[in-house]
């Protein structure tokens, strides 16, 4: 703690952007350690994570939050609830934004964007957008006009390019975003690095290696549950997970060929959940078909996704 001037610095700085926008890469990459599951697919994210970055002068809660988009339904709903309760728990709000793809395709920007911007327009926190992924932009001038469309979509927030997943731009994005944090003791102990359970990080291992094996759209229609979990005398933690699909050809789908992608998921999931448990893990799956679940409020209640 920095003791010399008194001032220590305590609050929360919430992450969100459209999905894919590398979010949960970002947060990965402040705590050092994969918190949130992070795949090339959009909405991947599906609850809000905390992520506690303890240092000497400042306790930072990052809230990763769903990306937000404009799909409709029972789910969606609910991940855009959750995204936008960040909003309100937020000392510092960062919108997040891929360069590579509006440099690209200047015209998703603000089609992405737009709900954002007014949705945070009548905010009282600062905003500050992370032009993200700027490694993959090979020329960099190409970033000048997304710094001018942003800066006239939003002359109030301020714009820091970045790379989350090559560590470009941190330093200055944590310098920025602490000013705005207020004066206060951590609210966690140091140690503290999310308020996450295990049973719902395993789970989302699960997921992200499921969602890696499929294609499509199907992955939006999958989720996974931890139905049993045990330790014995030995350390050895027993895993049920139930992996719930939308329709009955979804769940040949997952299971693949003989049983080929199942095992696939199985394999990859055991290898993580060994490190994240720092134990033996005997992983059981099943797969179980619920007809659109993601329309069902009772259903999506008793997986976390609702209130
Ligand atoms: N090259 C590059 N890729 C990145 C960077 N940040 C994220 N990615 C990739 O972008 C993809 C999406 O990243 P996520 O962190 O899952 O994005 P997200 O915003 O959390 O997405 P949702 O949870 O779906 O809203 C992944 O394939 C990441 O590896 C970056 O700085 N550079
Ligand atoms: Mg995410």
């Amino acid at each position: 703690m920095d003791t010399s001037e008194g001032l220590y610095r305590c609050g929360t700085v919430v992450l969100l952007g459209p999905p894919n926008a590398g979010k949960s890469t970002l947060l990965n990459t402040f705590l050092g350690q994969k918190l949130a599951i992070v795949t090339p697919k959009p909405q991947t994210t599906r609850n809000q994570i905390t992520g506690i970055l303890t240092d000497d002068d400042s306790q930072i809660i990052f809230l990763d939050t769903p990306g937000v988009h404009r799909m409709r339904g029972r789910m969606n709903r609910f991940l855009l609830q959750s995204a936008w309760a960040g909003v309100e728990a937020a000392d510092c709000i960062v919108i997040m934004a891929d360069a590579d793809l509006y440099s690209r395709k200047p015209q998703l920007l603000a089609r992405e964007l737009d709900p954002i911007v007014k949705g945070v327009q009548r905010a009282h926190q600062p905003v500050y957008v992370a032009l993200n992924k700027i490694d993959l932009v090979r020329d960099k001038a190409a970033l000048l006009p997304l710094m001018q469309v942003l800066g006239e979509m939003w002359p109030e927030a301020g714009i820091l390019p970045i790379s989350a997943s090559k560590g470009k731009g941190l330093d200055e994005l944590l310098a920025t975003v602490k000013k705005h944090l207020p004066e206060g003791p951590p609210m966690f102990p140091e140690d503290q690095l999310s308020t996450v359970p295990l049973r719902f990080m395993a789970a989302e291992t699960i997921r992200e290696k499921l969602f890696m094996s499929l294609k499509q759209e199907l992955p939006y229609s999958t989720a996974v549950e931890i139905e049993q979990w045990d330790e014995d005398e030995n350390g050895l933690i027993r895993i049920g997970a139930l992996i719930w699909v939308a329709r009955d050809n979804h769940k040949a789908m997952v299971i693949g060929k003989g049983g080929q992608n199942l095992k696939e998921i199985g394999r990859a999931s055991r290898l993580e959940l060994k490190q994240l448990l720092g134990g033996k893990v005997h992983l059981e799956m099943w797969v179980k078909v619920r007809r659109d679940w993601t329309e069902d409020s009772n259903f999506l209640r008793t997986i976390g996704l609702g209130e």
